[in-house]
Parts: C-alpha cells; sequence; structure tokens
C-alpha cells in the first residue's frame, strides 16, 4: 500500500440515506486524499450500497460496472472509498485483476509518506503491518481452498503465508517496543517542561485547517505547512512570549479527518497524548473548506471520545479570506469559546490570537505577595517559578510581588487552591 503510484479508478459508495451533498463532500474529500498522494482519477463511479454484498462489498452487478471500466481505462489500481474486509478486497482483486485500496489503506500509505521522525515511523510501520496481517491470513485460506488437496493437507505456498504472519507478528512486537521507548524519552521530556510550570497550548483541529501556519506564524518553528492532507505527524512544540510578558509554550500536532481509521488512532495515540496533555486548547478550523461545520464536529467528537473537549479555550476560525459558505461561517462564530477570526497565511488575526492566548492563561495566573527574611533565597526560588513583579527591601525583609501558575503558588502562600476542571 505504501507503492501507490500512478493513475485509480474511484469507487465512491453511498450508504442508504445519505444525502446528495454527504455524498458529494466525501467524494471531494477523497480526490483530496489521492491528490495528497499525487494519484490522477482517471475515471470515477459512484454507487449505492443497498445491503453489503458478503463477497464484494458492493453488489455483484456493480462490481461487474467497475470491472468492465477497468478493462475499459486500464488503472493502476481501484480505490473503493469505505472500509471493506480482507476478504473483499481479496475477491475485488480476483476480479479486476488490479490491485484494490479502501479508505484506510489511502490514509496509512499518507501517513507513511509523509512520516518523518523516527517515531512516526515507527507508528507507522506499526499500523501498517496490522492492516497487513489479517490480509496475510485471507490470502492462505483462497490458497488452502486451492491447494488443499487430498485431507486438507498443507501446500507450500500455505506454509510460506504461516511464516510470513509469524514475522509481521515478531515486527508487530519489536516496533511496540521501540514506541514504548521513545514515547518513555517523551514523557520524560514532558515532565520537565511541566515542571518549568510553563502554560502549554496545542493547536488542534481537522486536517490542512492551517495548525502549522500558526505554529509558524507566532514562534519561529518553520515546521513544513503545505497544502497536502496530512502534512504534519509530529508533535512539535516551541515556546513564545505573549504580549503580557508570560512566557508559554505551543504544540503542533496530528490533524484529525471523519472515520479517521482505528488503526491509525490507536498508532498515533501516544503522539496525540501528548498535545492533549497541553493546558488548554486551540481548536482551528477552516472557512474555506466546503463542510467547514462537518469538521468542527468532528473535531469535537474526536476530542471528546479522547476525553480533552473540555480544555478547548479557543477557536480560530482561519482561512477567512476565503470563506465557502456563510452558513458553516455563522455556525462557527456562535460556538462557545474565544472566538479569533483569521487569514494566518497574510497574518491576519495574530495579534488577536496572542491577545485571546493571553486571556485563557489569565485563568490560570494570579498574583501573589510574598515576604520573608532579607536573607532567604525566595528571590532566586520565585524566580525558578513565576514572574517576578516587584523587589521591595525594608529593614530585615524582602517583599517580592509575582505572577505565577495558580497551582504552584501554595508553596509560597501556604493557601490551598480550588481545583476547577480543565486546569492543572
Ligand atoms: N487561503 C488560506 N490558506 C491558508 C491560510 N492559512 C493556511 N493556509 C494554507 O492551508 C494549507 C494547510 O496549512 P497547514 O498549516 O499545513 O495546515 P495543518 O492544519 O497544519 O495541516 P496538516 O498538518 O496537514 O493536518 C497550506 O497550503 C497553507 O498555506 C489562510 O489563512 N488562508
Ligand atoms: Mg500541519
Amino acid at each position: 500500500m505504501s507503492a501507490m503510484e500512478g493513475t485509480v479508478l474511484l469507487v465512491s459508495v453511498r450508504e442508504m440515506g445519505m444525502s446528495d451533498r454527504a455524498s458529494f463532500l466525501k467524494e471531494a474529500e477523497m480526490r483530496s486524499l489521492l491528490s495528497t498522494l499525487e494519484l490522477q482519477v482517471v475515471y470515477a463511479l459512484s454507487f449505492t450500497v443497498r445491503e453489503k454484498n458478503n463477497q464484494f462489498y458492493i453488489g455483484k452487478g456493480q462490481a461487474e460496472t467497475v470491472k468492465e471500466a477497468v478493462l475499459a481505462y486500464s488503472p493502476d489500481e481501484v480505490v473503493i472509498d469505505t472500509s471493506i474486509s480482507p476478504r473483499q478486497e481479496s475477491h475485488l482483486e480476483k476480479l479486476f485483476e488490479v490491485p484494490v485500496s479502501d479508505r484506510e489503506a489511502v490514509i496509512l500509505s499518507i501517513f507513511f509518506q509523509n512520516a518523518r521522525s523516527r517515531e512516526a515511523r515507527l507508528q507507522i510501520e506499526k499500523a501498517e503491518a496490522e492492516y497487513l496481517r489479517p490480509r496475510l491470513a485471507d490470502r492462505e485460506a483462497n490458497l488452502s481452498q486451492q491447494r488443499g488437496g487430498v485431507r486438507g493437507a498443507k501446500g507450500e505456498g500455505e506454509r510460506r503465508i504461516e511464516l510470513q504472519r509469524r514475522r509481521i507478528d515478531e515486527r508487530i512486537r519489536a516496533l511496540a517496543s521501540a514506541i514504548q521507548e521513545s514515547s518513555e524519552v517523551r514523557n520524560i521530556q514532558r515532565q520537565a517542561r511541566m515542571k518549568a510550570g510553563l502554560f502549554s497550548f496545542a493547536l488542534v483541529g481537522y486536517t490542512n485547517a492551517g495548525k502549522s501556519t500558526i505554529l509558524n506564524a507566532l514562534t519561529d518553528a518553520d515546521v513544513l505547512a503545505e497544502d497536502k492532507l496530512f502534512a504534519t505527524l509530529d508533535t512539535v512544540t516551541r515556546s513564545l512570549k505573549l504580549p503580557n510578558g508570560q512566557k508559554v509554550l505551543l504544540s503542533d500536532t496530528v490533524g484529525f479527518i471523519s472515520d479517521l481509521p482505528a488503526g491509525l488512532v490507536k498508532a498515533f495515540s501516544s503522539t496525540l497524548e501528548e498535545a492533549l496533555s497541553a493546558d488548554a486548547l486551540i481548536i482551528v478550523a477552516d472557512a474555506s473548506h466546503p463542510d467547514a461545520a462537518g469538521c468542527f464536529r468532528n473535531t469535537k467528537e474526536t476530542l471528546e471520545s479522547l476525553n480533552a473537549y473540555h480544555k478547548a479555550k479557543i477557536l480560530v476560525i482561519n482561512k477567512t479570506d476565503s470563506i465557502y459558505d456563510d452558513i458553516s461561517y455563522s455556525y462557527l462564530k456562535s460556538q462557545d469559546f474565544i472566538i479569533v477570526e483569521a487569514s494566518m497565511k497574510e497574518g491576519i488575526g495574530r495579534k488577536e490570537l496572542l491577545d485571546a492566548m493571553c486571556k485563557a492563561t489569565d485563568e490560570a495566573y494570579e498574583d501573589i505577595e510574598v515576604t520573608e527574611s532579607a536573607s532567604s533565597d525566595i528571590i532566586s526560588r520565585l524566580s525558578a517559578d513565576a514572574s517576578i513583579r516587584t523587589i521591595e527591601y525594608s529593614d530585615d525583609t524582602v517583599t517580592v510581588k509575582a505572577r505565577i501558575r495558580k497551582n504552584i503558588s501554595p508553596k509560597y502562600t501556604g493557601k490551598p487552591q480550588p481545583s476547577s476542571p480543565g486546569w492543572k
């Protein structure tokens, strides 16, 4: 699947009851996924599936129609825009005599193509091996039928596949332990950052919304931002100083998409977890997307399933230079967040976003005043945890005014803080 190239015959599947608009949007999204892979769609067919066919998923007659189109257009492969079982895939391949990929395989290929860091590579390799494993088993079943022979004696091919399957299992185990190791390293780094007490924000949202563009606009991160889906697969964190002098952390991470394959969610869960451990989330929405409202709802559901939606504080409505439709736009504006309208590519909304971030951090900080003996090391202790505003000496005492995270202040004031949900 990582070697997808060339031309594609696209089969869109319309489930019963799906509206024209929903099926148009679904096909448009699949086309952007394919163009991210630089695959050219030579022909497209769309079918309504009334009842899933065990053998082919689509109906037998529909499969015959695809076969005719395959003969007429000779694509390098057929992409079917839904999730099909390994067995259905293998039946379709046998009928069409070209490789068949489903939506999960397409997204896996994009992740595979875009994975740059060692950790992203490990995660995607594991997801790919897990995707392939049942497909091997299925080929084995086909082979048994063909070569089972007398009393089901094992054929040569079948034995070879068993061996391959064992190798895949070993590979999955090795990858899992390598991922575990690198996620432990990241955890240590994360704990060090948390200890530093810096307030952290994570940029989240649908793929291609402009998260990396925002990280670049606010810091000197210089991460890749391009008009491709899933350009970012790694969490990148940078620090920046807000207009109120507060130093904070900002992370960029992998984007969401509707029906993200479960295998990929699992594969990237440790990367996502890191981003979602931030103190506050900045949801980025793309106003130029034909289904901006749907993408926002998907982001909301994804965050809810990861138990992180309550952390969202700011909604950046990006790409307001090319708003697609006013209904989605008004829907986004009506959300209950600090709203920033932006065209980040041109730097519009940059200042408003920084101000919104100040506002979001305000809730988590407080001003304290500590008086200690002039000979104490209070200044050096406090400067590690807080921004010092003023220092006043009188006789043998020193009074320091400082701005500090609410969760750290009890260390100096002795007052326990009421905990509020969503804030560390
Ligand atoms: N028209 C317009 N395009 C923008 C704006 N901001 C970003 N873009 C473009 O949108 C595309 C995607 O931007 P990225 O920053 O890579 O988006 P992302 O959310 O990081 O995407 P992934 O990492 O792929 O999930 C790029 O081609 C950007 O140049 C904007 O304000 N207006
Ligand atoms: Mg990105």
